[in-house]
């Protein structure tokens, strides 16, 4: 009886453990998206880097990913870097050759570094105009407590699909759907900023 109990409950373990991890890496709070909609990406940080407390968190926005905005955070500073775009877009009939890339948030002092035992969520927001399909956000996590660094490169994508299982660092994967099929009556006009002026 006993032993057939503790067979169950190491199968139990070895099917839900990794899951539960899987929970508290860094991921996407909203993981799916119609394409070209404004998508707010809530990262959620379950962890520090080994026990030492979150000092920065860097992601690298995936491509087709637009005007990426970061909701500030007290007590952490902003950092958005800006490149040129291999494929130009248009933005209010403007051509837009150059977008964020990538967004840092980092404690201005450790007293606002995020201890391993809290938990908390980083916002960013921008038009998922990529096409339907896997969208990836890698997302670089720093600690520091005292002289001793830590970090966990969430940074790995599977090398076809979309399952994480196997991977130790995943990237938050985001899944952008095809828009959905609306009658055409409700059909919004081709422009979304065509009903208004800024
Ligand atoms: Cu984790």
């Amino acid at each position: 009886m006993q032993s057939s109990f503790t067979l169950k409950f190491i199968a139990f373990c070895a099917v839900f453990l990794p899951a539960t991890h899987a929970f508290s890496h860094v991921t996407l709070e909203q993981q799916q998206v119609e394409s070209g909609v404004t998508y707010k990406a809530v990262l959620r940080v379950g962890h520090g880097c080994e026990g030492l407390p979150t000092t920065a968190v860097r992601v690298q926005l995936p491509s087709g990913f637009q005007g990426a905005k970061p909701m500030p955070k007290t007590g952490w500073m902003l950092l958005s870097k800006v490149e040129k775009l291999a494929t130009p877009y248009d933005n209010h009939g403007k051509q837009i050759t150059e977008d964020v890339t990538e967004i840092t948030w980092t404690a201005k002092a450790p007293e606002f570094a995020l201890k391993d035992s809290e938990y908390d969520e980083l916002i960013l927001r921008g038009r998922a105009a990529m096409p339907a399909g896997a969208a990836w956000f890698k997302v670089t996590q720093l600690c520091q407590e005292g002289n001793k660094t830590g970090s966990n490169p969430w940074t790995e994508i599977p090398t076809s699909g979309t399952s994480t299982r196997g991977l130790k660092y995943p990237a938050a994967l985001l899944n952008v759907i095809a828009p959905a099929a609306t009658p055409a009556a409700a059909k919004p006009a081709a422009d979304p900023h065509a009903g208004h002026k800024h």
